[in-house]
């Protein structure tokens, strides 16, 4: 419990940090400069016609206000050509410029450079993962290596890394603020988004979720890790020990560290979720009062379909994961072991 208190309390830490900028956060690429020379220059633009035209209408209205009952309005010179094609022309050449160097700085963003490393994204109620296929010199890892937004998620600098994202439940969007990239994740799609971090830009920056997807969307945050391609390697190659290792407690205890912790404890206090302790081959009440015995079909449907069976006092609110076979046989052996 002490460890979920932590994760939130470093969250919030995070989103302050964030909300403390004055104006945007530092731009990590050439493309996030673009973005943020038209963002300021639209800026600029919108406070001298606001300043240039509301000044002077109040003057005006100060002048030519009607001065006495009698007062009638008369004609006045009503037209002026060479006005009119200066607010036409100027607007127009001023449009034409942002929409060219919007549209460049849009397809320096949309579209990524060639040999981009892929890294596949899920969204889901309510966190982030990240799957490995490929190391920094483009090797195949030994199997799909995920990892869970519970840790710093680390990737490489000096390479251009591009995101296959899809989502298991409802809409989530991807949100980099450092980098300017947003994308849509979509349930039953694929979307993309791409980014690449200089080798004097090695940080942390925070990946927002920036769709509204239910309770916990504001814990949505990750840490995205970028550091040497040496030590991303390292640490690739250390994360397949355990995600590539079939069936272990190890590995079952990595999971449950990753995505189930915060809902569910080990040490029988009451979470979003019932607490693991002694949970294995116990007697469990549902909803309807029914009675089910807490075995490896009971444990695998309440992982992949958490709805079918809903624990007496407890609200639906699991979400389905989606574990492969030797990772619930690794929560299987992780759950008979937590006593
Ligand atoms: C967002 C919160 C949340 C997360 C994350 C979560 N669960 Fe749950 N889980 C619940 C809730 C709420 C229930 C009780 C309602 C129900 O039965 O669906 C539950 C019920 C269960 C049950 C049945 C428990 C019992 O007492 O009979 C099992 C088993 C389970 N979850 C396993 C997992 C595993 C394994 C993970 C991680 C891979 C996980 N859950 C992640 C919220 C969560
Ligand atoms: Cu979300």
């Amino acid at each position: 419990m002490d460890e979920t208190q932590k994760f939130f309390d470093d969250m919030t830490k995070m989103k302050v940090q964030a909300a403390n900028e004055w104006w945007t956060p530092d731009a990590v690429t050439q493309a996030a400069q673009t973005v943020d020379g038209v963002y300021n220059l639209i800026t600029i633009v919108c406070v001298i016609f606001f300043v240039g035209i509301i000044v002077p209408m109040f003057y005006f209205t100060w002048k030519y206000h009607r001065k006495s009952e009698e007062q009638v309005a008369v004609s006045q010179e009503d037209h002026s050509t060479f006005l009119e094609i200066l607010w036409s022309a100027g607007p127009m050449v001023l449009l034409f410029y942002l929409f060219f160097v919007g549209f460049r700085g849009f397809l320096d963003l949309r579209v990524e450079p060639e040999g981009a490393m892929e890294v596949g994204v899920r969204a889901y109620q309510w966190g982030w993962e990240f799957q490995y296929s490929e190391d920094f010199e483009g090797n195949p890892t030994k199997c799909t290596t995920k990892v869970n937004f519970n840790e710093p998620l680390y990737l490489p600098t000096q390479r251009p890394v591009k995101f296959i994202m899809t989502s298991s439940d409802v809409l989530h969007s991807f949100y980099l603020p450092s980098f300017r990239q947003k994308g849509d994740v979509i349930p039953g799609r694929y979307n993309t988004v791409w980014v690449e971090a200089p080798a004097d830009k090695a940080d942390d920056y925070t990946l927002f979720c920036t769709e509204y997807c239910g309770r916990s969307h504001s814990q949505m945050a990750a840490t995205l890790r970028f550091v040497d391609p040496p030590e991303f390697n390292k640490w690739l190659k250390e994360k397949q020990k355990t995600s590539c290792g079939g069936v272990s407690l190890k590995r079952g205890k990595q999971i449950y560290d990753g995505v189930c912790k915060t809902c569910h404890s080990l040490d029988g206090s009451k979470g979003t979720g019932p607490t693991f302790k002694g949970l294995w081959a116990k007697e469990e009440t549902l909803e309807d009062g029914s009675k089910v015995t807490v075995d490896e079909t009971y444990v695998q449907e309440s992982i992949l379909k958490p709805n079918a069976k809903i624990v007496k006092g407890y609200p639906a609110a699991m979400p389905a994961q989606e574990l492969d076979e030797d990772e619930i046989k690794s929560m299987f052996k992780f759950l008979q072991s937590v006593k």
